[in-house]
Formats: structure tokens, sequence, C-alpha cells
């Protein structure tokens, strides 16, 4: 059903994700270790425009140029140029067309915020739109399908940037449809108390991190806890989805937090053996816990591959837990850089 289409510009909005069962160690073909499940985000984002103009001769190479926030981006154009060489079987247009791919992210340069699942999933997005006027039978659904399938070989944590509000990715029993190759739309019942959740990432250190995290998965393979982390995630993945039709807040912290410091401690027991969090980020945590103790209150944290902490907490303790973020954390962060984000509902 291909037709032939004329130069052309598409755009997307993808939105960054924060693991609550965490993706840490994968196999071949960005095939996760073991299943991992995502609050989307809102505030936290990757705009993405492509342009696309068809080319006058055949060629064996890619054509694409690259900016970001209105600078040419020469430093990460081999990125892309692996992405697209890992793409084009199942997007064989690609060399017909040189792309002009310009992209910005809404939240701070080198944050410590990763963009590389919004960055993906965005342009992702963009690329399925091409095919889509090239084939107008594509639907909505599949759309969105493959964008994650796409995004997925751009960085694995992207194939949870493309829906919303929590999105599944990883083969796990009885879990209908859930898949190794895209992320989907968490498919059960969610008890009200985690609509609106809120996630204010406060910002401890926005330098440069010492290990990638392409190397922290790679350190998984001949890990000694391995295995035993690799079942931990389905058995917390499983509890995950009775706390989420039943509610229970104290049990969702419980997981929650088990997760974050499991990743980390992943990190501090692989050989090489490194360390992403610093002394704020610990400081931190241990406030948290002295106010969730005295206040009552379900505030809890995570943590992705760096040393930024997610403050997480329900809508209905919003002003408490606000007030005590202000008094007391917001002391730790860089600058007193934070940023007040809340779950969202995917890419627009
Ligand atoms: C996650 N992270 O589930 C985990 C937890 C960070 C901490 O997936 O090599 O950028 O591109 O597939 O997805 C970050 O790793 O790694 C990540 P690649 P990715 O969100």
């Amino acid at each position: 059903n291909s037709t032939s289409l004329g130069a052309g510009k598409v755009k997307w909005k993808a939105p960054s994700n924060i693991a609550l069962v965490k993706y840490w160690g994968k196999k071949a073909g960005q095939i996760p270790a073991n299943p991992s499940i995502s609050f989307t985000l809102d505030a936290c984002s990757t705009t993405t425009t492509l342009g696309f103009v068809p080319r006058n001769t055949p060629s064996d190479e890619f054509s694409f140029d690259l900016w970001f926030e209105g600078k040419p981006m020469e430093g990460f154009k081999p990125k892309i140029e692996t992405f697209f060489k890992r793409i084009e079987p199942f997007l064989p247009f690609l060399k017909a067309y040189h792309f002009t791919i310009e992209t910005s992210n809404s939240f701070p340069h080198s944050s410590g915020i990763a963009s590389s699942a919004s960055g993906f999933a965005a342009l992702a997005l963009c690329l399925m739109d091409v095919e889509k006027l090239l084939n107008a039978e594509t639907t909505e659904a599949y759309l969105k399908k493959k964008a994650s399938f796409i995004a997925r070989l751009g960085s694995g944590s992207a194939a949870r940037s493309i829906e919303g509000d929590l999105v599944h990715w990883g083969s796990h029993d009885g879990t209908i449809g859930s898949s190794d190759l895209f992320g989907i739309k968490y498919p059960y019942e969610v008890h009200g108390n985690f609509k609106n959740y809120h996630d204010t990432i406060l910002l401890v250190d926005k330098g440069q991190k010492q290990v990638s995290s392409t190397v922290g998965h790679e350190l998984m393979h001949d890990h000694p806890f391995a295995a035993r982390r690799f079942d931990q995630a389905h058995e917390n993945l499983s509890k995950l989805k009775s706390v989420f039709k039943n509610g229970n807040l104290t049990e969702f912290i419980n997981i929650v937090e088990s997760e974050a410091l499991t990743l980390h401690a992943m990190m501090m027991t692989s050989q090489r053996y490194f360390i992403l969090m610093k002394p704020d980020t610990l400081e931190i945590i241990n406030k948290i816990w002295a106010f969730r103790e005295a206040s009552g209150t379900h505030v809890c944290f995570t943590l992705d591959a760096g040393a930024n902490v997610h403050v997480l907490y329900p809508e209905e303790e919003k002003e408490e837990v606000y007030q005590f973020i202000q008094n007391e954390l917001v002391a730790y962060c860089e600058n007193g850089q934070y940023i007040c984000d809340r779950i969202g509902f995917g890419a627009k």
C-alpha cells in the first residue's frame, strides 16, 4: 500500500517516565532481563520535529541533520546513526529521505534527568507519522505500539514513554499482552489513590554520570546477584498489581523504595562497582523517612540511574508534602533546582 511522499514535517512531544519496578539488565536486541513498570511523567518531555525531503538519488547511507535547542548537535549523530541502522529493517523508507531532526527538552540541559527515554520516544513517533503518511491504513493503535517497539531500539526505557499513565514493559507471567518488544498501557484497574500522583524531582547533582546506564545494564551480565534480582522484579510487579487494585499506599511505598535501593545496590555490587548516589541523596532519603514517620503522610522516594531524588506523593497530601519539600529538601538541591511533575497521559 506504499505511496510516494513529498517533503513535509511532523511533530511530537513525548514525556519522560520514572520506573517503579526497575529495568536493569538486558539481553541481546534490547530485550529486558526483567519486566518493569513506570509512571509516565507530564512536565518533563522532549519535543521533536522531523522534516523529511525525498532524495533524488538512491543511496546506501542515511542522510540527516540534527539540531538540539536551536544548535547543531554533531556529537549525538553517531547515536542516531546506530539507531537508524537498528530500526531500518522495520522502517524501510529511511534511506529514501533526508531528515532534519530538531529537538528540545522541557527540563534544564544536563540536569541529570535522562532525555533518552523522551527523546527516542518523540523521534520514534515522528518516524511512525511518516510511515502513516506512506500507508493510510496505519491505525492509531498500531502506530503507538510500533512507536514503542522502535523507541526501545534507541533506549530501553523509551519503550515506556509513548503512553500513560502507567506503562508496563516486559514479559510477565499471566499479564495479558505483556511483551518484551514494546510497552503497553497498564491494562488493569487502578485505585483512585494513584490519580494525579505527584513526583517532585530534586536535582541533587547535575554533573556527568561516572558510568552510563548502558554500561550499568551490561554489568548485570555476570553480576553475582542478577538471577535473584530478576526474580525479585517479577515478584514486585505481581505485588504492585495488587496494590494498584486495592490502593494500599503503605505497601506501594515498601515496593517502590526497595526497588530504588535495590537498583543502586546492583550498581554497588557489580564488577566493576560504582556509586551514583551523592551524600545529599542519602540526606534527603533520611529526611523523607523522618517526615513520613512524624506526619503519617505517604510521601516516598524513588531513584533513577543518578543522584537525583524523585519524591512521590498522593494528590490528597500535596499541600502538606509540598510544604515539607520547601522547608526541608530544597536546600539539598544544586542551585535550589527542582521540578514539580506528576503522572501524565502520554505523548501528544
Ligand atoms: C529504568 N533505567 O527502568 C531503569 C532504572 C535507569 C534506572 O532504563 O541502554 O537509558 O538505552 O536501554 O533505558 C536507563 O537505561 O538504557 C534505565 P539503554 P536506558 O528506567
